[in-house]
């Protein structure tokens, strides 16, 4: 098998919400397969923090601070891209928040909140990358789902209806955008060790049943996402599109 299916030389890819967790994890793995990373989040200092620590490791990264929600600040990003003569060939929707309330006590602007940053961003965004991506007639959109794409846990409503978007509207990038030489996928991550889910693995119950319910048994690093990441960005996946890989230990998979 050629390792040069998984080479990202030359290309570059924008990582949405990637000055910590998965997505700097994401970020960190496109880079050391090869690709120049575009950083992104809305805060300037974690991003400097984030970029010095890929700069130290002799990676290849950029920031572009925007929020995502906000459409004319998408708008301006991807204008500032083209006009500093940058393509993005992945795009990596991964911005996202959690809010976990049950819903009889869940007020409207939370939920709209949730679905503005983990579903409607993952529009607007792959939006304009794939009008540039067209122009060019190839692209990797890679959307960032969940368990929760599939399944549903008590609590955290707003965040599964948005990841169960995430499933479907990656299937209608493919279904629209495959002919323009785009392939649009998805991540379904397990149970990782995240700030996002800081509250669950400290929580013994939670713990004892994440570890319970997956079959290895143990939660996921950030990390381990990388390769399906740099898979799903490369040439390696050129015929692969409307897809979502879960890299969950198992656990989708099981009772
Ligand atoms: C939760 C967690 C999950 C995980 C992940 C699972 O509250 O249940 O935050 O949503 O983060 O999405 O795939």
């Amino acid at each position: 098998m050629s390792v040069t299916l998984f080479d990202l030389t030359g290309k570059t890819a924008l990582v949405t919400g990637s000055s910590r967790g998965l997505g700097l994890a994401f970020a960190k793995g496109l880079a050391q397969a090869g690709a120049s990373v575009i950083l992104n989040g809305t805060n300037d200092e974690n991003l400097e923090v984030a970029r010095a620590q890929l700069r130290g490791l002799g990676l290849s990264t950029r920031v572009s601070a925007f929020d995502v929600t906000n459409e004319q600040s998408v708008i301006c990003a991807f204008q500032e891209l083209d006009a500093n003569g940058i393509t993005v060939d992945v795009l990596v929707n991964n911005a996202g928040i959690q809010f976990r309330k049950p819903m009889l006590e869940l007020e409207t602007k939370d939920w709209h909140r949730v679905l503005d940053t983990n579903l409607t961003a993952a529009f607007i965004v792959g939006r304009e990358a794939a009008k540039r991506m067209a122009e060019r007639g190839h692209g990797k959109i890679i959307n960032i789902g969940s368990l929760t794409s599939e399944l549903a846990r008590a609590t955290v409503a707003p965040y599964t209806v948005a990841k169960g978007g995430i499933k479907m509207l990656t299937k209608a990038m493919a279904a629209e955008w495959g002919e323009l030489g785009i392939q649009a996928n998805a991540i379904g991550p397990g149970y990782m060790v995240t700030d996002m889910n800081e509250a669950l693995v400290n929580d013994p119950k939670f713990d004892e049943w994440v570890k319970s319910r997956t079959p290895m048994r143990r939660w996921g690093r950030p990390e381990e996402l990388a390769g399906t990441c740099i898979y799903l960005a490369s040439e390696a996946s050129n015929y692969v599109s409307g897809q979502i890989i879960y890299a969950d230990g198992g656990m989708i998979s099981v009772l």
